[in-house]
């Protein structure tokens, strides 16, 4: 009838400007058969059927905004804005698994949370260590200081005790007179030598 409309649209069937629930049914039906073939024994067309429900309620939920069963124009556009809802990725069948459901998800979230609050609390633990160390390490040096200002008292008072007895001469004017020099004995004349 309508020769030049987007052929989304023209899922309309009825033509009131509004997808229904039939309507978004048979919306689905090119990309089921793309996955599912009736021709094919393997191919469960009652999973068929139960997976085009599911895309229903899919979209229903995302699009139908103002929630009355019904896919307005502008809560359509509105929705293939906001994402590529009817991509074939968005359609996973039920013969494939997600990588993760969102339980999973929430958890692995959840986890993450934790992660981060832990690692906040360990940083927190560990610069209090820091403070502490440094704390230490100040106390150590003040008594490193104190304990090598006692070490040079104690060496400055055993120096003073010291002093009055050690000889103040060594090696002075006193030794050529303790020792002769030697040429001088050889010098003297022998009695009764000649
Ligand atoms: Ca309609
Ligand atoms: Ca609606």
């Amino acid at each position: 009838m309508t020769v030049s409309c987007d052929p989304k649209w023209c899922a309309d069937t009825n033509g009131d400007g509004f997808f229904d629930d039939s309507e978004l049914e048979a919306l689905f039906t090119k990309e089921l058969e793309k996955v599912y073939n009736s021709e094919n024994e393997e191919d469960d067309m009652v999973e068929m059927e139960e997976e085009r429900l599911r895309m229903r309620e899919h979209v229903m939920n995302e699009v139908d905004t103002n929630k009355d069963r019904l896919v307005s124009l502008s809560e359509f556009m509105a929705a293939t804005q906001k994402e590529e809802f009817l991509e074939k990725d968005e359609w996973e069948t039920l013969d494939q698994n997600p990588l993760y459901n969102e339980e999973e998800l929430r958890e692995y979230e959840q986890h993450l949370v934790n992660e981060e609050n832990d690692i906040t609390m360990k940083s927190v633990e560990l610069q209090k260590q820091r403070e502490e160390l440094e704390r230490k390490q100040e106390e150590l040096s003040a008594q490193k200081l104190g304990l090598q200002q006692a070490v040079e008292e104690m060496e400055r008072i055993k120096a003073e005790v010291k002093q009055p007895g050690v000889p103040v001469a060594e090696g002075g004017p006193g030794n050529s007179q303790r020792l002769p020099p030697a040429h001088q004995q050889q010098d003297v004349p022998v009695p009764g030598h000649s």
